[in-house]
């Protein structure tokens, strides 16, 4: 059988953490690209991880930076994948106000370090690249393919160039590149900053008695939240494709941070919100996106791609593992939503 091979840039993420497991399962050999870090950084994987020496391994790590030229060229050139991933990012809105030259450097000019670095390889190499709903900004919602973009963070300026890279890359070289415009995905491997994880891990935390508030900054933001394992599966489908385009991937229902937190606190058992939650105008940004809302008709008639995982069961599989992580007794609901809507799921429950 001719193994293919991926290279994933962000491997250690949450999304790189769930595609690798998705590759595996399909047979791929699977290299990564992670970054030397004064503690570990890959726990998210470690339960993929094998021991190189072992013959069959088909997980490899290499150590690498997206700021990095000679290091990106010459993985591409050694590693000869077929599928590149590229889901490295400064991944943090709000951060990036904090970082914006260096979140551009990795977001924006990452991408075409990777796509120069394909180009000068004259290798066959399919490339996907985590482009954002964060791009649409202001942009009114529903938000489809045909959408302008307004970004409103650096974060969102750096996804842009990022996408419009890509897309110049695949007109003028040919190279046979697909930018994902995925809305917001969480599982219980989001990152524990992101609203949703920060809020089934505050409450996880308010149930076990470490915490008695839990501070957070805009609730009336909207947003398209779905579950990551399902979106890594739409990566693969682009490149599976005859031809390279770009796909929104999305649920189509939006909920604001207020109602995730109703929802939330409701599964938990711990009654109104209001008499834990507090507002810190630390967490609020200086430009914000308030409402995003995802046609994803076009990843449904060309992939076959749509979501099972509604955001009131996403809230449910997230507080089953955070409440399982700090070892208090599940409610279960969401294990059984895995079980009944996955009977063939290939990844990890956390
Ligand atoms: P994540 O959990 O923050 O993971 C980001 C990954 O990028 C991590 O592996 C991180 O490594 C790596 N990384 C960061 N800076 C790097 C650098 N300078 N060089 C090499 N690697 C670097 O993000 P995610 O949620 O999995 O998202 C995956 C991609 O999709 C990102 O590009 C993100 O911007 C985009 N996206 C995400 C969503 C979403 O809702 N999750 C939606 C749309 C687009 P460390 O582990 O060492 O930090
Ligand atoms: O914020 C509001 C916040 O940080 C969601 C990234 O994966 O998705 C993500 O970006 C909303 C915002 O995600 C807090 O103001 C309120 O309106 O979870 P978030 P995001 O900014 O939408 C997109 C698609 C990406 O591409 C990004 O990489 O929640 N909010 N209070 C808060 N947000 C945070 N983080 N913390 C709070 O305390």
């Amino acid at each position: 059988m001719n193994t293919k091979k991926a290279l994933i840039f962000g491997i250690t993420g949450q999304d790189g953490s769930y595609l690798a497991e998705f590759l595996l399962s399909r047979e791929y050999e699977v290299h990564g690209v992670i970054r030397r870090a004064s503690t570990f950084n890959t726990v998210r994987i470690d339960h993929l991880y094998q021991d190189p020496h072992i013959r069959g391994t088909r997980l490899f790590l290499h150590y690498g930076d997206l700021t990095d030229t000679g290091n990106i060229e010459k993985l591409v050139n050694q590693i000869k994948p077929d599928e590149i991933y590229h889901l490295g990012a400064q991944s943090h809105v709000r951060v990036s106000f904090d970082m914006p030259e260096y979140t551009a450097n990795t977001d924006a000019l990452g991408t075409l370090r990777i796509l120069e670095a394909i180009k000068n390889s004259g290798n066959h190499i399919k490339f996907y690249n985590a482009a954002s709903s964060e791009m649409f900004g202001s942009t009114l919602p529903p938000q489809n393919e045909l959408s302008l973009f307004h970004p409103r963070s650096p974060y969102a300026v750096a996804k842009v160039f990022s996408f419009d890279i890509t897309r110049l890359y695949r007109e003028a070289y040919g190279i046979f590149a697909c930018n994902g415009l995925l809305f917001n995905h969480e599982s219980p491997r989001r990152g524990e900053t992101f609203v949703t994880r920060k809020i089934t891990m505050g409450i996880a935390r308010i149930r076990a008695g470490l915490d008695k508030k839990l501070y957070l900054g805009n609730l009336k933001a909207k947003r398209d939240w779905g579950f990551a394992p399902e979106y890594v599966e739409a990566m693969h489908m682009m490149l599976c494709q005859e031809k390279p385009d770009d796909y929104v991937v999305a649920t189509g229902e939006s909920h604001s941070v207020r109602e995730f937190l109703e929802l939330a606190f409701s599964y938990a058992g711990l009654g109104d919100y209001k008499n834990y939650v507090e507002i810190d105008q630390r967490y609020f940004r200086p430009a914000e996106v308030e409402s995003l809302i995802g046609n994803a008709s076009k990843a449904k008639e060309r992939l076959g791609w749509q979501p099972k995982i509604t955001c009131s069961d996403l809230c449910k599989i997230m507080i089953d593992s955070d409440f399982k992580n700090l070892h208090l007794d599940i409610i279960g609901e969401g294990n059984k939503i895995l079980k009944e809507k996955f009977p063939n799921k290939w990844w990890k429950i956390d």
